[in-house]
């Protein structure tokens, strides 16, 4: 069953964006109850509150990267926080806060991944691929780097965290939702062997057969992160981010990989990232994202026993 002792972490930065605000998407998740969203399956939840780290200095991109420093302190706070989480049994959820904090929150969880023996599986929903380096990136922005630092191509003060380089593998994390990728992005994604499921094969096949595909081979010795770009959904529901990018997924859709994933019981780990109060309207990107952390934690349990009833007669 998944693990239902929560813990939230704020993680309130934007110095990896190229838009300042999501800074307050942490508070934004509060206001939309995101505590009492996850305490209605019977769960645990203790909101550890917001981390602190470095301001937004707001300073143009040296050697092609903005904030380096700053988004290294971030990562090394959050992945200390993230860890102990998990070593205490919890399961954290990252709320953000710009995308560049999967640095951190993931290379926390593949290092607990490596010491218990579990495998790791990184489902990433995003518009974007984030797989930009210093000499590709378009504008600078770490929030646009976090697979490639992961995977071990980034500056070593990003890929030295947590201390063991690369700290995932390419062929641990599938690629949901994804419509905006520089050209470099297309071709590191080819050479490193990432597993897409672009806005184009959803369309083809539809998005259960796209979740089946990036669920294939989890089992019970499976640590399932979900790190979930808010700008992965369509800007019509989701207009509270940065960098919003036309033909997403629906609510049905963005709900239905949600619940599969519940369904599976191995959900260990969440970044919620990228949402920006300043451009929201009246929270309802924030609501939404609430919406599917609830489908997430197994909203639709009571449907689903009473689809294998149905399904059994
Ligand atoms: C672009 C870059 C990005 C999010 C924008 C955009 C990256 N590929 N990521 N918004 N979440 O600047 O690297
Ligand atoms: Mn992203
Ligand atoms: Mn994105
Ligand atoms: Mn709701």
């Amino acid at each position: 069953m998944t693990n239902l002792n929560v813990s939230l972490i704020g993680v309130p930065t934007d110095v990896g964006a190229g838009t300042r605000g999501a800074s307050m998407g942490p508070e934004a998740l509060r206001v939309a109850d995101i505590h009492a969203a996850i305490a209605a399956f019977g769960a645990d939840v203790r909101d550890c509150g917001n981390l602190a780290g470095p301001t937004n200095p707001n300073l143009p991109a040296v050697g092609g990267f903005r904030h380096l420093q700053e988004v290294a302190q971030w990562n090394e706070i959050l992945h200390e926080a993230v860890y102990a989480e998990l070593r205490a049994g919890r399961l954290p959820v990252m709320m953000g806060g710009d995308h560049c904090l999967a640095i951190g929150s993931i290379s926390a969880v593949a290092r607990h991944c490596r010491s218990v023996g579990k495998k790791l599986r990184v489902l990433w929903f995003d518009a974007h691929a984030d797989l930009n380096t210093a000499t590709m990136t378009p504008s600078g922005n770490i929030h646009g780097m976090p697979v490639a630092c992961l995977c071990g191509h980034g500056p070593e003060v990003l890929t030295r965290i947590g201390g063991h380089i690369p700290a995932m593998l390419p062929a641990e994390i599938r690629q949901i939702g994804i419509r905006s990728v520089d050209e470099g992005e297309k071709r590191f994604l080819c050479e490193l062997g990432v597993e897409v499921f672009d806005m184009r094969y959803i369309d083809e096949v539809g998005m259960r057969a796209v979740m089946e595909q990036a669920l294939a081979g989890v089992d019970e010795n499976t640590h399932l992160h979900v790190s979930l770009d808010v700008d992965f959904l369509d800007p019509t529901i989701a207009p509270g981010v940065g960098t919003t990018v036309r033909g997403g997924p629906t609510y049905r859709e963005a709900e239905l990989c949600m619940e599969m994933i519940a369904d599976t019981e191995q959900l260990a780990s969440l970044d919620i990232v990228e949402l920006n109060p300043a451009l929201d309207h009246r929270n309802m990107t924030a609501e939404l994202a609430v919406d599917l952390v609830e489908s997430l934690f197994g909203k639709s349990t009571l449907m689903r026993m009473h689809r294998q009833t149905r399904g059994k007669r």
